[in-house]
């Protein structure tokens, strides 16, 4: 383990701050790093203060000033160096995030990959940031709109993609021309140490150190400033609906924008026709995946009267022979969720659910060993239970029998939150009502592929409660510009839009 650290730049004391240096002592509490597979402590980390924060906002903004001056493409450019040095340094990365997250280890792999996903994907977008030309009614005018750089955004990001929502966000935000003060979960400060580590081996050598800051903190401190900063034109939040619903007052109450990708209650649909060994696949990885702790994580699964039975009980053997344990085994499939306070949650949950009816069809405990390991749970559960339309962020998925297709997709969306969605189906008709107007309200609606997993080249991001924002993908990197209307007269006459005559008479 210390090898693995060394390699990534992390000290026996790390500190959690960055502006265009690494604050040898901020002045922020100390939080510690701890394994979730073995409850030890990795290493301590020192947050940020107050004169930290004020340091890294005067580095944020310097170095606005500089970036937004460089041509799209060859900001471009730095995003294409910092995908090099990532693909360097894949699987070290991945294996902090396995070591600090919990995430198995292909999943920690996978997340790095995200990030360089995203850097190929913004450094073809650098290129690629147009605006529109319209036809002016007006002779001799033109009409146009071009987007240009927004400012330093402060983007805040969750313990359990402790490094591809950086990405996500920073490689965007980069080639729009900002620059982007982090804010990582105190849950995972190592990896996004390891992060800045990696962007410093581009960013120094380039003179644009103040660039990306790193400013840990705890969302009543660094989290709340940020939020309240007006020059901060942007905050991208993700995390619970809850929290979200702070930041997005907070931020709004100084007419600012945010940028917010919340929880999800994600559900997929089986349907009589369904290719069964598809759809079992895809649900255990959508529901076991990540211990049950992605926002696009599988929690309700709904499925036709005719087949829940069979199909419950394949589900139930494949749940039993999940190789649970330490993360860091090629094998394992399923890891320890983040801390303590999750594992009584989930029992929690499990209790209400038992209390409103629903049963266990298999696990519902903690594993006695070190760590904070659980058994992946099946609760068998009806549309009308309370608890099932909450995100519990662990590994239950409930069971639901439905009869109509109308009535499945009505449960479907009958959730505060809105982000992933799938069905499975041979049925044309019934895969495209699903994706039609009247089918899933999420921002994510998929047909024979689970709820999670999504594909960077896709906007990320949901409905209702889960805020509204898009990243990643598509045309996401607009939230990250300011838009600008323009119309050039070339001509020599003033002729006013909507025919408006406005004669100053002789003179
Ligand atoms: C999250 O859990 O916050 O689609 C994001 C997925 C991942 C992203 C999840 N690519 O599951």
């Amino acid at each position: 383990m210390d090898s693995l650290l060394n390699r990534l730049g992390i000290s026996d004391r790390p500190s959690g701050v960055y502006s265009d240096h690494w604050h040898p002592q901020p002045e922020g509490a100390e939080v510690e790093s701890i394994n979730p597979a073995t409850g030890a402590v990795i290493r301590s980390v020192t947050l940020a203060g107050r004169g930290d924060y004020e340091q890294i906002l005067s580095a944020a903004c310097r170095s606005f000033q500089i970036w937004r001056n460089l041509p799209a493409p060859r900001r471009g450019q730095l995003i294409r160096e910092l995908g090099a040095a990532l693909r360097l340094h894949k699987r070290d990365l991945g294996m902090l995030v396995t070591l600090e997250a919990g995430k198995i280890v292909s999943e920690g792999q996978g997340e790095v990959q995200e990030m360089i996903d995203m850097c190929d994907f913004a450094v073809g977008l650098s290129r690629q940031l147009y605006g529109l030309t319209m036809p002016s009614e007006r002779p001799d005018h033109r009409l146009f709109e071009q987007w240009h750089p927004l400012g330093p955004v402060g983007v805040i990001t969750a313990f359990n993609f402790p490094v591809a929502v950086w990405a996500w966000n920073a490689c965007l935000a980069a080639v729009c021309g900002d620059s982007v003060i982090w804010k990582p979960s105190p849950l995972t400060p190592l990896t996004a140490i390891a992060v800045q580590n990696i962007a410093n081996r581009i960013l120094e050598p380039a003179g644009l150190a103040g660039l990306f800051p790193l400013c840990l903190g705890t969302g009543d401190t660094v989290g709340s400033w940020l939020c309240q900063d007006r020059r901060i034109p942007l905050v991208s939040f993700t995390g619970s609906c809850q929290v979200g619903k702070l930041v997005a007052r907070s931020v709004a109450d100084r007419l600012g924008r945010s940028l917010l990708e919340l929880g999800g209650n994600n559900a997929v649909i089986v349907t009589p026709s369904a290719d069964q060994e598809l759809a079992l696949r895809a649900v255990v990885f959508a529901a076991v995946g990540t211990a049950g702790q992605r926002c696009t994580t599988l929690r309700r699964l709904i499925v036709h009267e005719s087949i829940i039975d069979p199909f419950t009980e394949r589900l139930v053997g494949v749940y039993r022979s999940i190789r649970i344990g330490d993360p860091a085994h090629d094998d394992t499939l399923m890891g320890p969720l983040i801390r303590l306070s999750a594992v009584e949650r989930m029992l929690g949950a499990l209790a209400r659910a038992e209390s409103e009816g629903g049963r266990i069809l298999y696990g519902g405990r903690r594993l006695e060993r070190a760590g904070n390991f659980v058994e992946p749970t099946l609760v068998r559960a009806d549309a009308s239970m309370a608890i099932v339309r909450e995100e519990t962020f662990a590994p239950i998925l409930y069971l639901i029998p439905y009869r109509e297709l109308d009535e499945a997709i009505a449960w479907q969306n009958d959730v505060d939150q809105g982000l992933s969605s799938a069905i499975f189906t041979e049925r044309l008709r019934e895969a495209e009502q699903f994706l039609s107007a009247r089918g899933s309200d999420c921002g994510i609606a998929n047909v024979n592929i689970g709820t999670s997993g999504a594909e960077i080249g896709g906007a990320f991001g949901g409905e209702k409660e889960t805020g509204g924002g898009r990243e990643a993908g598509s045309d996401a990197w607009k939230a990250y510009m300011r838009r600008q209307t323009c119309t050039v007269n070339f001509g020599t006459q003033l002729p006013l839009a909507q025919g408006i005559k406005f004669d100053l008479g002789g003179g």
